[in-house]
């Protein structure tokens, strides 16, 4: 009976063992697909930690910039000293490319390559990043500049744009961070950052200087990751709430302002206690880019992993709650 017992175990765990091994194996050779149709897009990067992603659409596809976790597994903080750069032409199946910008890149910062955002402006790449400034206590943003959305980008303008002592209305050092970037249909460009406090500035059109004081958006339970974009005559400024971390939005007809707000866009992102989003349309559907810690068995918030579902507005304009997915883009 003992025999024939251990037997059937171990035809059970010998069958079990190769079916997972063959939906490994059919899943890196066919873009997640498996041979019985069992499709786990997300997170669409898997031998990597990824966090803080932001998405450029240009010409016919969607470059990924994300930070790089180096975090080891018993280390409970952000270890980041470079970005990294993917594209895309379906949002299924994704490229890396070549480490595109480090934190050594800008002279002047010391660590902590956190969140960024990439535009084009006249065939030229901007990418704005959060640092840590060497000379200047705190967080800071640096922008860096290519001719290609892949890079290699340099710093564009030898110094801090953004420094912490040019904001005054929180006393804590990090609230310079996570810039993100739209240029209006008039051409005028704007920058938005921050955690606490959601501060906004135009930039000249030479995408390297503040354009302009800075000023400050008041947003309910803003704690960071500001992104903005357009829809349809409407502006959308969307941003973490609270901590841990839910993605809430407000709208408003202009980019200045009154932002209402409309409530809360992504939940709780499991295991990580950010979520970090950013939000394009791509070929006539929209997207909703977050992080999350899924990538086991060491993902968390501190070693995220990037992903993508489907966004849906509604006719008034508002956008439906993200409903997020393991499985992801599947087509
Ligand atoms: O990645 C470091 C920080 O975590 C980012 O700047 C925030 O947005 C949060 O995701």
């Amino acid at each position: 009976m003992k025999n024939i017992f251990l037997t059937l175990f171990s035809v059970v765990l010998i069958s079990s063992c190769k079916t997972v091994k063959t939906d490994e194996g059919m899943a890196s050779a066919n873009g997640g697909k498996s041979s019985n149709s069992i499709v786990l897009n997300n997170p669409i990067i898997k031998d990597k930690y990824t966090g803080d992603p932001a998405a450029l659409v240009y010409k016919d596809k969607v470059y990924l910039y994300a930070g790089h976790d180096e975090a080891p597994n018993d280390f409970n903080f952000y270890k980041m000293n470079e970005w990294l750069v993917y594209s895309s032409s379906d949002m299924v199946h994704w490229e890396e490319h070549p480490v595109p910008l480090k934190v050594t890149d800008f002279a002047w910062a010391t660590s902590d390559a956190w969140a960024s955002q990439v535009i084009e402006r006249n065939g030229k790449f901007y990418w704005y990043v959060t640092v840590s400034h060497g000379a200047i206590n705190g967080k800071a943003i640096g922008v860096g500049v290519s001719d290609s959305p892949t890079g290699p980008f340099k710093d564009a303008l030898g110094k801090a744009l953004v420094t912490n002592d040019m904001t005054t209305q929180t006393k804590i050092d990090w609230d310079d961070i996570d810039p993100t970037v739209m240029i209006d249909d008039d051409g005028q460009a704007y920058l938005f950052w921050g955690n606490s406090v959601c501060h906004y500035a135009k930039l000249k059109a030479n995408m390297i200087e503040l354009d302009g004081p800075i000023q400050t958006i008041s947003l309910p339970n803003f704690t960071e990751a500001p992104w903005i974009h357009k829809h349809n005559n409407w502006y959308y400024l969307s941003y973490a709430y609270q901590f841990p971390e839910k993605i809430a939005y407000a709208m408003s007809k202009s980019i200045n302002g009154p932002w209402e707000y409309k409530g809360i866009l992504n939940e709780l992102a499991g295991n990580s206690n950010t979520n970090h989003q950013a939000i394009i349309s791509f070929k006539g559907k929209d997207y909703f880019i977050y992080h999350n810690g899924a990538t086991q068995p060491n993902g968390g918030s501190f070693r995220r992993s990037v992903c993508v579902d489907r966004l849906y507005y509604n006719e008034d304009g508002t956008m439906k709650r993200v409903i997020m997915t393991s499985e992801g883009i599947t087509q």
